[in-house]
């Protein structure tokens, strides 16, 4: 009733399907429907609209009853590639300012490998990504100094690290500071904490966290909403389910080296221009390493990603 005539703007926060909840620029929630046909910009996808789209939503209908009439483009989105579906995809989030991979050194370890592949996605399609060293409070004295020892060289080749635990609430403070204002796209193992964190940065969310959330999951892998959460404190947190393995886009050999910041400035040094830094005489991505400028253990990673070692079954994709 008495619903304003026209249009306005808003941002998908939720979706079921059929029903998109979209948060106005004021803040209240409109329930919509799709309308008509909406342009998809040319991605193959289950779904049109995704949480983090911005949407332009049409009242005029009456009754309460609201539409989804226009998406605007996305600046990025990370898609799931549909398994049996070979080129369909369901977006799982777009619009995204930060993509943070929330790792842990035990309890469950997360591999330097998984970090890699995940900081060259986000590479690839231009979203600074951050990573989080995540449940602190019970690292024995040699995950501290492992955690360190990371953390130092994520951060000189540029990536944020912040090193928190949801129990005490250390690295909170740190963290809502880096999110203000953004929308942050918190990925990770399953039991890495990205629940609990968010629980910590936003009490009032009250998110699942541990076992429950783990057998919803193990139940429900196709249906992989992600949900957009408002912070109080402004932005937007995007929780996603649990990944085992992150894939990689589709890359030419010669070009993965691109998304490694450290070994970007390197390659036009290599004595090849299509050296791939694998076996090639005269590589100065390989002299960087042997002069400990480029860290053995990224280098280790770059080439397994370069062989198609790591590639296991993995649905992910960042765009
Ligand atoms: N000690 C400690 N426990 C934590 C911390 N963060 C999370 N946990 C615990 O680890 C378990 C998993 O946390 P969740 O937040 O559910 O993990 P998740 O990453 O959201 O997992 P999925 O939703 O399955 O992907 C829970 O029992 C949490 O209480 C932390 O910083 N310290
Ligand atoms: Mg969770
Ligand atoms: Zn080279």
């Amino acid at each position: 009733m008495g619903k304003e005539q026209g249009k306005v703007r808003g941002t998908v926060i939720r979706s079921t399907g059929s029903w998109y909840t979209v948060r106005l620029e004021d803040g209240t929630l409109v329930e919509c429907r799709l309308r008509g046909r909406i342009r998809t910009h040319g991605l193959k996808a289950t779904n049109p609209v995704t949480v983090g789209d911005c949407v332009t939503v049409d009242h005029a209908s009456g009754e309460g009853s609201a539409a989804i009439t226009a998406i605007s483009e996305r600046r990025n989105y990370i898609i799931r590639r549909s398994v049996n579906l070979s080129r369909v995809s369901h977006i799982i989030a777009a619009n995204i300012d930060t993509a943070f991979v929330i790792a842990s050194i035990t309890s469950p370890r997360t591999s330097t490998g998984f970090i890699d592949r995940y900081l060259v996605t986000a590479q690839a399609y231009e979203i600074p990504a951050a990573v989080i060293f995540n449940k602190c409070d019970i690292y024995e004295p040699e995950h501290t100094a492992l955690m360190q020892e990371l953390a130092h060289e994520y951060s000189r080749i540029g990536y944020p690290c912040i090193i928190t635990s949801a129990l005490t609430g250390q690295g909170v403070e740190e963290l809502i500071t880096a999110m203000q204002g953004k929308t942050s796209l918190f990925a990770g193992h399953s039991g890495v904490g990205k629940s609990a964190l968010i629980n910590a940065i936003e009490p009032g969310l009250n998110l699942k966290t541990g076992s429950i959330s783990d057998i919803h999951l193990k139940g429900k892998h196709t249906t992989t909403f992600a949900q957009m959460h408002p912070l109080s404190f402004g932005g937007y947190i995007v929780d996603t389910p649990g990944i085992k393995e992150f894939g990689l886009i589709d890359f030419e050999k010669g070009e993965l080296a691109m998304y490694f910041p450290e070994m970007l400035n390197l390659v036009t040094e290599c004595q090849f221009y299509n050296c791939t830094h694998d076996h090639e005489p005269g590589c100065a991505v390989v002299a960087a390493v042997k002069r400990g400028e480029v860290s053995a253990e990224r280098y280790r990673n770059y080439l397994n990603m370069l062989s198609g070692r790591d590639m296991q079954s993995s649905p992910w994709e960042l765009k």
